[in-house]
Parts: C-alpha cells; structure tokens; sequence
C-alpha cells in the first residue's frame, strides 16, 4: 500500500545519545522499579494503510491507520482528503481503544435470562442466524410482515433495513437519524424550498453565522468546525442564540441567551422587522419567493416588543440581530442545525429558519446556504416491492397521513402505542441495528414495555450497551475498522479553492478479529432462512460495494491505488436550479390543517420549584456509543450538571457537589453525577452531556457513569406536523444528600 513510512529511518536521523540509551530495560535508581521504554518485539516498521473511514460518529472523516506488527497503533486524518485532511478529533483518534476495547461483543450470544437482565451463552453462527431467521419468519407467518419493527442507524445498518422494509414489507422503521435528529429540518426545508438542507452552510465565506441551538465547537463533526473556524477567522460576525453559555457563544458578537422553547417567536420577529423596515432583499423574494404576501401579513403581529416578552430577551437585542443580518446579507449563513428535535413544535421553528434565509437572499449564494454538488454512485441494495399502505400506521381510515410532513419510515411513536395495544396490530419482531433505543428515544419505561412484548428481539452490535441487554440473540458485527463499506462522496468545502468531488469507500484497516461479521453476512443468512433467497441482490459487502463504485467506473483496487480517495474535478457550488423557488406560505400545509406561513406554538412551561431539563454534545464523546472507550472516559468521566450560580447559591449547592436527579413525573435518575456552578445557564434551566448513565454492567468502564439524561425525558411530545419527538419538555428538581432542593423562581 502507498505511503509505507519506515520506522528505521527515523531512527537512523535520530540524535546519537537518543540511541546510546539501550531499547532494554531501564531500572529507575528512586523505587526501583523496572521500565521499559520501548516495546522492543516486532520490526519497528510502522505500515500505513489507507481508505478507513471513521464511524465514531456519522460524519465518516477519511483515515489513514498505522500498523505495527499487524496492530493499529493510530489513526490520522487522510492526508489526500479534501473533507477532514489531516485532522480528526479526539473520538476518532480514540478509535483504536474502540477497536481494542477488551468489552466488545466477540460472538454471537443467546440471552438464556430475562429481557433487560440477560444471561448471556455463547452460540455459534449457525445456531444463532438460524434462531433469528426462524423466529422472525414465526413473526411474519402468524402477523404478517408488519409484525416487524426495525431501530436501525449508522452505515451497516442500511442494508438490513432495506431487506426488511423493502423485501419483507415492513413500514415500521424508525431511524434515529430522522425521528430523535435532524428529520423536522429536512422536511421543513423541503416543504420550504424543496431540498432537504444538509448542513450546507457557506460559513468560510460569509459575512455573518447565525447558530440557533447549534454548539459548533462541542458538536464536532472536523471540516464543518473547520468551516466555521476559517468563517470567523475571516471575519464573520457570529450571533449564537442558546440559552447556555456554550462554546460557540463563547466566540459570539451577539449572545441571545433565549428562554427555552421560545425560538420560533424570537425568528418571526426578526422577520417581521426585516419586512416592516423593507431590510430584507425584495429583488430575490419577487424573484424566487412564492406566498410572501400572505407570509408578511401571517407574522405581522410579531413586533420585537411581544417576542421579547415571550423569548425574555431585550426587544433591542432582536433588532440588532436583524440589523446585523440585513448589513450583512446576502453573505449570511443561517445554519439549519442538525438535532433539532427539541419540543414537539420543531417543524415551525425550521420552516422559520428556511423563510429567514429567503429573506434575506442567502440560497446559493456566497456566504449563504449552498449545497454541496456530490458526484453519483450507486445505490445497490434489495428491490423494492410494491408498498402495502394498508399497513402503514401512518395513514388513518381515510388513507389520509396522520403526520403528512414525516421523514422516511414510520414516527416511533405510532410504532410504540401499535406494539403496546395491539391497535391496528400486533408488533410483535423486533430488529435493533446500530441504535441504542433505550438512550436514545424518550420514555425508556415505555421502550423497555414494547420490547418486553415482542416475541423475539434480535439486536447487532459491537458494544454491549443498555439496548443489547433486551436481545434474545446478540450478534457481533465488525466495527468500522474491520470491514468493508458504504460510500462516501462530498465536495471541496472551500468554495474559494479549485472545485473537486471526492469518492470514499470504506476499506478495512485491521482484519476481522474472533468471530465478528459483517452486516450483508449477517442480513443474507437470515434472508435465506426467511424465504427470500432469491431476493438476495449480493453475495458479499465487497460484491456491493464493487457495484456501487462501477456506476462511477471505479473500482476497489483502483481506490486502493488512489490512497483510498478518487478526486474528481467539481462543480460551480453557487449554480442554482433552473427551478428553485422559496415558498413563504406553503398551501399544501393549509390543506392539511397547519398554518401554511411560520407560527409560533408555545410550550409548557417549568411548574413551581422545577427547572427545564436540557441536553447536548460534548466533545469528546458520542452519545452513548463512545462511553466505554477508556481514553474518552477519563477524558471526561461523568456529564456535570449545569446550574445557574445565582440558583445554587440559594439552594446551598456548590460546584462539584454529588447530585441525583427526580423529574416532575416522579422518575429519579439511576445514577448520580457532580455540579457544575455557573453564570452561563438561565435560572429556569439545567443542562447536561446527553449519553451518559449506562447501566450495562458489561461496559466495564462506561457503567454507571454519570447520568442518563433519557431516563428523566419522560414526557412524550410529538411534532405534529412530522411526528419526531420533542425532548426538552421535562422539568428537574436536583437532590443532594437525599434531600430534595426546590429551584427558586
Ligand atoms: N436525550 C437525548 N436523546 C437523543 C439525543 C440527545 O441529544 N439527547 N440525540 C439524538 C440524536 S441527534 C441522535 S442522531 C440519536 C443517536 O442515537 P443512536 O444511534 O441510538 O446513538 P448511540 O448511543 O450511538 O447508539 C448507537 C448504537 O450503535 C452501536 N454501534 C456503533 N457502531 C456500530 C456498528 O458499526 N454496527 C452496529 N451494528 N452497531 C454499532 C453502539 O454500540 C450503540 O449501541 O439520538 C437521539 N436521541
Ligand atoms: N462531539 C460530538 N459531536 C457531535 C455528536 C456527538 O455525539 N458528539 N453528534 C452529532 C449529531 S448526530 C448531531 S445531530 C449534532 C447535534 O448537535 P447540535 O445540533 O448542535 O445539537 P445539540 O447538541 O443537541 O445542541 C444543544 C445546544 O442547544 C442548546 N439549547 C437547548 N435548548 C434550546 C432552546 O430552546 N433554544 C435554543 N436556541 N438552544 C437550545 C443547548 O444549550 C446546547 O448548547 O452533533 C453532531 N456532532
Ligand atoms: S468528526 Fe471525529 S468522530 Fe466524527 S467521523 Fe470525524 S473524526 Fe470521526
Ligand atoms: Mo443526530
């Protein structure tokens, strides 16, 4: 493979006295102790593979690995990458320590317990694949094919995903990707200017940043932080708006410290000044914009006087923030987010942020948002057969949709109350593929009660996680290390340098180890048991891979010789379609009964002696799938909880205080973690790292650390126009020394 750096060279330029110290052993003269510096086994010889791809988290930076004596020793960014380069950030680099995590699932198992309090015996491939392919087809003979429900995420689980939506039939799909994530951002930009909106941000050119809700700099994902880095070290002005003192506000000109909830009201405002002071651009709006007029007189009532009374914010500070953008425009980038599942009231609050950046001319231009122009590779996976609405949860009697504006797959919520009343049917199988549904959808005693009634659970994985233990059969699957994989393609993000488009695929940097497989394996075995072998559309994940390169006449072995990346000449990022329109008063969400310009929807607020109970990144860690790797541990042990000084000196809590949580339904957190005492949080709220507070006793690391923030997000909210889940709708009393303490209004 290329770039094979020799380790004896480096040596041989190295100082003479570094080499006069013996690579032996060395006995300290103070304890005694014996040390050895180096470990002299092997040959010294570092080898550098290339086409990894990282799957710390989902922004699949290009890697490179070095190997010593056939081990990974480390991970670098791929220096031919136009995406991250040389850099990855601290999970990625950890990869290793996930890769070696003693932890990891190793072969299949078969939970000879209880649900949620497994006994765990090892079993081999044959009887496992043959106990889920039986099982499930038992599901599927006696309920039907939407007797299956599917908590898939990442990039293996696509393929299986596919083969039980497509070929089995199953609409119950819930990916967390869409209905705990981003999916409200995608479907209101789309019901806005027809595309869902990435997080295509211009930032390195623009003028101004506006981040509502985004820590950019806590949520890391590389060349998007490097895009907002080269952004403000241009001059950028930046305008965060986040009720916390996060790391982006940190770097911000304006600070909205916004009460939570209130966004929407906070961006109909901006938008209203902008119209009624004619700041917004009128040349783009009567070119591209559709229903302005009924949008302008829709939000007109929203002076900065009344948002500032809800969002309890100075009405002055909207208008600077308006000032600043129209100064700025059409150069502004209006960042989309990307977790935006927030409060059941998600989709008006994106709607807003689309229309915002139609006001203001900042499609497709520089500085604005501009999307990335990706080349085309295949889409290789099982044939869809005709859909069967009739199943479809999501279509009421009239076979009108329930949630007309959802993501692909079926709102977890309609899947959850179907499997717990049996209403319209019974769900009854259930696959869980790279999610964590116990951490990561809201109302865990629920989640725990629809896999209690399922007749089989099967769950693939590479970490025992507080999910796997509610498996009947557990499969181990190779990490993204070890194996072959999906595609990546993107752009050169610098729009100022010469334009080029990369291919990526997947490549395994270290061979399979015990008895791990990968997801096609997996998926065909249980497909042939099942019945559908003829329906099998490859033999192997590198057969898959292979056909999905050949659409862009590529190849692995050409890939391999291009050091893992294929550069391509790009595109002009700012050509806009021919089409391209925004659409300010959409009708079609009239018909279905919702407003069709951005409204405001207020939600409930903290009652008496509660505060708000909000979330996010950190990071060093990745939800929950990264809580067990011993390096980010002890980067950062537990997730503090934030409370505003103010409060906690009322209260009689001091930073680094042991707390427990209780919400205001009576559920208190399994675990406990320490305070964090500051002036950067508003006194209605408290904040803290989500995916912490495992409770697998097999994560030998990770347990029991910190706290799980999902276990107190216990109020169910649904977005009504989406059906994605609102998680910031719970209210939290903190309790120390078993006391409860009342947080002051
Ligand atoms: N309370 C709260 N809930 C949230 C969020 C929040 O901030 N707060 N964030 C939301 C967001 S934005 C998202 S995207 C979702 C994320 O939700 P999840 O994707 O469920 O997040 P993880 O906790 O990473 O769980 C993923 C599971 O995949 C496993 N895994 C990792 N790699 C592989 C692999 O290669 N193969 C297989 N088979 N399994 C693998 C991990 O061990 C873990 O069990 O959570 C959402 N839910
Ligand atoms: N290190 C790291 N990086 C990641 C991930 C990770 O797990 N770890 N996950 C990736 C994924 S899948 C996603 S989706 C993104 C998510 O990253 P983001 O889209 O940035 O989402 P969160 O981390 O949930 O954002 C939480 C921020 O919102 C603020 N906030 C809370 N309530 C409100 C409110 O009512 N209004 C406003 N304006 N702000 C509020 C919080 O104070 C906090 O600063 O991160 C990605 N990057
Ligand atoms: S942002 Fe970090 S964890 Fe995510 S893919 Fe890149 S290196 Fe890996
Ligand atoms: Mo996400």
């Amino acid at each position: 493979m290329a770039f094979t750096l020799n380790r004896r060279s480096f040596l041989q330029a190295a100082t003479a006295a570094a080499l006069a110290v013996p690579l032996a052993k060395v006995v300290s003269a103070e304890t005694g102790v014996v040390k050895t510096p180096i470990d002299p086994k092997g040959t010294f010889e570092d080898k550098t593979v290339t086409g990894g791809i990282c799957e710390m988290c989902f922004w699949r930076c290009q890697l490179v690995g070095k190997l010593r004596d056939d081990r990974l020793v480390k991970l670098e960014g791929n220096p031919k990458s136009i995406d991250n380069g040389r850099s990855i950030c601290a999970r990625g680099n950890a990869g290793i320590k996930y890769l070696y995590d003693p932890d990891r699932l190793k072969y299949p198992l078969k939970n000879v317990g209880k649900r949620g309090a497994p006994v765990w015996k090892r079993i081999s491939w044959d009887e496992a694949l043959n106990e889920c392919g039986t099982r499930l087809k038992g599901v599927v003979d006696k309920y039907g094919p939407h007797g299956i429900s599917v908590f898939p995420h990442g990039s293996s689980a696509k393929y299986p995903m596919h083969f039980f939506e497509r070929t089995v039939g199953t609409h119950n799909v819930s990916e967390a990707s869409f209905f705990q994530c981003r999916g409200v951002r995608d479907t209101a930009y789309l019901a806005t200017i027809g595309k869902a909106p990435g997080e295509f941000v211009d930032m390195p050119n623009a003028k101004a940043i506006m981040l509502l809700g985004g820590h950019m700099g806590e949520n890391v994902h590389v060349s998007h932080i490097k895009q907002y880095i080269q952004g403000l070290q241009n001059g950028a002005k930046l305008i965060v708006v986040d009720p916390r003192y996060s790391a982006s506000a940190a770097k911000s000109d304006i600070w909205v410290q916004i009460k939570p909830g209130t966004d929407t009201a906070f961006l109909l405002a901006v938008m209203n000044y902008l119209v009624k002071n004619k700041k917004y651009n009128a040349e783009f709006v009567d070119e591209y914009g559709d229903g302005f007029d009924e949008f302008a007189e829709a939000i007109e009532s929203w002076t900065p006087e009344k948002a500032a009374a809800e969002c309890d914010i100075p009405a002055a500070q909207i208008k600077e923030v308006a000032e600043l953008l129209a100064a700025n425009a059409p150069h502004v980038a209006i960042h989309p987010g990307r977790h935006v599942s927030w409060y059941g009231n998600d989709f008006q609050r994106q709607r807003s942020l689309a229309c915002l950046t139609g006001l203001l001319g900042a499609y497709y231009t520089v500085g604005g948002w501009v999307p990335a122009k990706n080349p085309k590779v295949g889409g290789t996976s099982w044939k869809k057969k005709e859909a069967n609405h009739e199943f479809n949860l999501n279509m009421d009697k009239e076979e009108e949709p329930i949630y007309p504006f959802s993501p692909p797959g079926t709102p977890t919520e309609l899947i959850r109350d179907a499997a717990l009343t049996g209403k319209p049917y019974a769900i009854k199988g259930c696959v869980i593929w790279g999610q964590n549904p116990i951490q990561t959808i809201p109302g865990q005693e629920k989640m725990k009660k629809v896999l209690e009634q399922m007749d089989f659970v099967m769950c693939v994985d590479v970490m025992p996680t507080d999910a796997t233990m509610w498996a009947d059969i557990l499969l181990p699957e190779v990490s993204y290390l070890e194996r072959y994989d999906l595609i990546k393609t993107g752009t050169q993000w610098d729009f100022s340098k010469e334009q080029q488009q990369y291919i990526a695929a997947r490549m395994p940097l270290v061979e399979p180890m015990f008895e791990r497989k990968d997801q096609v394996f997996i998926t065909n075995a249980i497909a042939k048991i099942m019945g559908y072998e003829k329906d099998i559309p490859v033999k192997s994940i590198e057969e898959l891979v292979e056909k999905d390169l050949a659409v862009a006449k590529l190849s692995l072995a050409q890939l391999r010789k291009e050091d893992g990346i294929h550069l391509m000449p790009g595109k002009d990022p700012y050509q806009m379609p021919e089409d391209f329109e925004v659409i300010f008063f959409n009708e079609d969400l009239e018909d279905y009964g919702f407003p069709g310009a951005p409204t405001y929807i207020p939600v409930e607020q903290p009652p008496k002696g509660y505060a708000r109970l909000l979330y996010g990144r950190v990071p060093v860690h990745t939800f929950n799938r990264t809580q067990n790797n011993v390096w980010l541990h002890f980067a950062m042990p537990q997730n503090p909880v934030w409370i505003n000084d103010e409060v906690a000196q009322k209260i009689g809590l001091s930073d680094g205080d042991t707390v427990e949580l209780v919400n205001s339904e009576g559920f208190k957190s399994k675990t406990t973690t320490v305070v964090k005492v500051t002036p950067g949080i508003r006194k209605d709220s408290v904040y803290m790292a989500h995916g912490y507070g495992s409770m697998n006793p097999l994560m030998s690391v990770g347990v029991k650390a910190g706290i799980d923030d999902q276990s107190l997000i216990t109020k169910i909210s649904v977005d009504p126009e989406t059906g994605a889940h609102g998680m910031r709708n719970n209210f939290v009393k903190l309790i120390k020394d078993g006391k409860v303490l009342d947080i002051p209004a």
